[in-house]
């Protein structure tokens, strides 16, 4: 899943056109890269970020998903709010990746009116206090209870499982040490009967673990998402889609036998 942030520091010059441009550009290169679905958001969830209005994501999101409309990829729209999730859906998007885990309503009803997949992820507290003191006495069995309700409440609201996926949500609420539990932890988000999906790239904890600044995370992402694929992840969201892809086929590739090998490689 290749990240798409329409967000005024991710192609911060130029003003409103040129940001969508630079987006649709961007987006475009990402399905080249080999990215899968496209995860389009409008509003930044980084600790301490500032909240946007609804008008105010829509005016960021909605020219992009209506811009790859046709996409050969399937469309995400990465939103906790039920208008954004709405209007983004009728302009052809197949997904909603919310934070919030449909916990609000209106963002349950929006999703069951529509026959899209939704990702459910956990988190603890709100992006703008979340990492103030986050506490668990057992962070994967507490994610692991959390999901399995929200995946109960979900169905009871006329969403298949089919369309259901989860995401511990690295980062949300959570310190290096129970980010580091939940990844080598992950194996144990099987047992919930959905697709796993992970994203761990650029976060604070690979930098707090390397100590490069978020430009500089790239090695660290792909190993991050190379570890969470080992551990059951079906889905990765990375920035760096290259990157990931190629390090994944050469995981794959090792999985399945050697493939790819010649008389020459032996
Ligand atoms: C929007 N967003 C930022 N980080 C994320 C993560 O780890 N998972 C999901 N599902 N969405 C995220």
């Amino acid at each position: 899943m290749g990240i798409v942030n329409v967000t005024p520091d991710s192609f911060s010059d130029g003003g409103h056109h040129f940001r969508c441009d630079a987006a649709l550009a961007h987006a475009h290169q990402l399905m080249q890269q080999g990215a899968d679905i496209l995860d389009i958001g409008g509003e930044s969830t980084r600790p301490s970020a500032k909240p946007v209005s609804v008008q105010e994501e829509l005016d960021r999101v909605m020219p992009l998903i209506e811009g790859l409309r046709g996409a050969p990829v399937p469309l995400s729209v990465d939103s906790f709010k039920p208008e954004v999730m709405r209007a983004a859906l009728a302009a052809g998007a197949s997904m909603v990746n919310d934070i919030n885990a449909l916990q609000q309503p209106e963002a349950l009803a929006s999703v069951a009116a529509s026959d899209a997949a939704v990702c459910l992820m956990h988190k603890q507290g709100n992006p703008q206090t979340m990492q103030a003191q986050p506490q668990y006495q057992d962070v994967v069995a507490e994610v692991l209870q959390f999901l399995h309700s929200r995946i109960a409440a979900i169905e009871a609201a006329g969403i298949a499982r089919e369309r259901i996926m989860v995401d511990p949500g690295f980062g949300f609420g959570k310190t290096l040490e129970h980010n580091l539990a939940l990844l080598r932890g992950l194996d144990a988000f099987k047992e919930l009967g959905v697709p796993v999906l992970a994203g761990l790239s650029r976060k604070s904890m690979l930098g707090t673990i390397t100590g490069q600044d978020v430009e500089h995370r790239v090695h660290a992402s792909v190993a991050a998402a190379l570890l969470a694929v080992q551990r059951g992840a079906q889905i990765v969201r990375v920035h760096d889609v290259q990157a990931t892809v190629d390090a994944l086929k050469i995981w794959q590739a090792v999985n399945a036998g050697n493939i790819f090998a010649t008389d020459e490689d032996r």
